[in-house]
């Protein structure tokens, strides 16, 4: 249990060093000029996340992680984005695996100067190495919340943006080989995970003078009564970001969902976009108040469609959507 008692040290770190943990931001509840016309639906994000459950676990280099490629570039096209790129490439893990990965990106309104960037992984991880069961350690996650969550809902804020284009241009990055990380044994092995996106930021496709003005990461969206937390790395890195993000779901009656008070960290596809330039919060799940956990279907065969809950990604999914739409040219 190596990462939890790593990731635990991080969370205590993180609450420590936030002192109250209460936020400082105090958004005023200010509905009436927030324009909330454009409406996620949420069982259409559901119908995106069971697309890809029923494809089998996207674990690199599978046949299921090529038709889950596939199947992203096809809705992206499908929806109107007017570049679907696929960056195709090779890392090694952390075990000596070689892993064959492709990045998707698909971009919206791609003229358009001021950009954000929405990201989310597509794979899932080879084990289920968090199962109570002993012998279901060996086998890969379904990946319904840890992975296909996350693209469900940008699947659907691509069919919204496709229907009535936002006055800023969005760029959707769905990474491989997030989650192929050591959890063994307490030394740091950060680089372990977000393979994918460490690749990505190696070659990305903005020139240095126009990077996005911020980027949402998605991760673990899809949760059963999940609570959003306002990440530590996030909270750390870009504090305002956090504050406008967590404000607009306030404000678009999903507060019980997005606490405004500092969360644990997590080592995650953000923190490589942060380090690349791109100042990007994670939206992701933590169970408790008190613990700060991931939800208990993490890393385990029970990460299925029937813990998925439509409630959850309405929360995230509607929160995104008005932030893309209250955003000015
Ligand atoms: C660590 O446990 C260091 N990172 C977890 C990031 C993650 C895994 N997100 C989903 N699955
Ligand atoms: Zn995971």
């Amino acid at each position: 249990m190596g990462c939890l008692a790593g990731a635990a040290l991080v969370l205590t770190l993180g609450c420590k060093t936030a002192g109250s943990g209460d936020s400082s931001s105090s958004q005023p509840s200010r509905t009436q000029d927030l324009d909330q016309s454009v409406k996620f639906n949420s069982d259409s994000a559901y119908y995106y996340v069971g697309r890809q459950v029923a494809m089998g676990p996207r674990v690199p280099g599978s046949s299921a992680s090529a038709k889950c490629v596939d199947y992203i570039a096809s809705e992206l096209r499908r929806h109107g984005s007017d570049t679907v790129k696929l960056q195709h490439g090779t890392v090694k893990a952390f075990n000596g695996d070689v892993l064959p990965i492709t990045n998707v990106m698909g971009s919206f309104n791609s003229s358009a100067k001021k950009r954000i960037l929405l990201a989310a992984h597509f794979d899932t991880r080879p084990w289920a190495d968090n199962d109570p069961i002993e012998e279901n350690r060996r086998d890969p996650i379904p990946g319904a919340n840890d992975g296909a969550s996350g693209v469900g809902v940008l699947l659907e804020i691509a069919r919204q943006v496709g229907v009535k284009s936002p006055a800023v241009g969005v760029d959707m990055l769905f990474v491989d080989a997030e989650d192929y990380g050591q959890l063994s044994g307490f030394s740091n092995h950060d680089e372990t995970w977000c393979l994918g996106t460490q690749y990505w930021t190696s070659n990305m496709p903005y020139a240095a003078d126009s990077l996005p003005a911020y980027g949402i990461l998605l991760d673990m969206v899809g949760g059963m009564g999940a609570k959003f937390h306002r990440e530590y790395f996030s909270h750390k890195t870009v504090p305002e970001l956090v504050d406008k993000v967590w404000g607009i779901a306030e404000r678009s009656g999903h507060g019980d969902r997005f606490i405004n008070v500092v969360g644990g960290g997590v080592v995650d596809d953000h923190v490589f976009l942060n380090r690349a330039g791109i100042p990007t919060l994670d939206i992701i799940e933590s169970k408790s108040d008190n613990t700060m956990s991931f939800p208990s279907t993490w890393h385990t065969l029970n990460d299925d469609m029937d813990h998925i809950d439509t409630a959850t990604l309405k929360a995230v999914g509607q929160t995104v959507l008005n932030v893309l739409y209250n955003e000015s040219k």
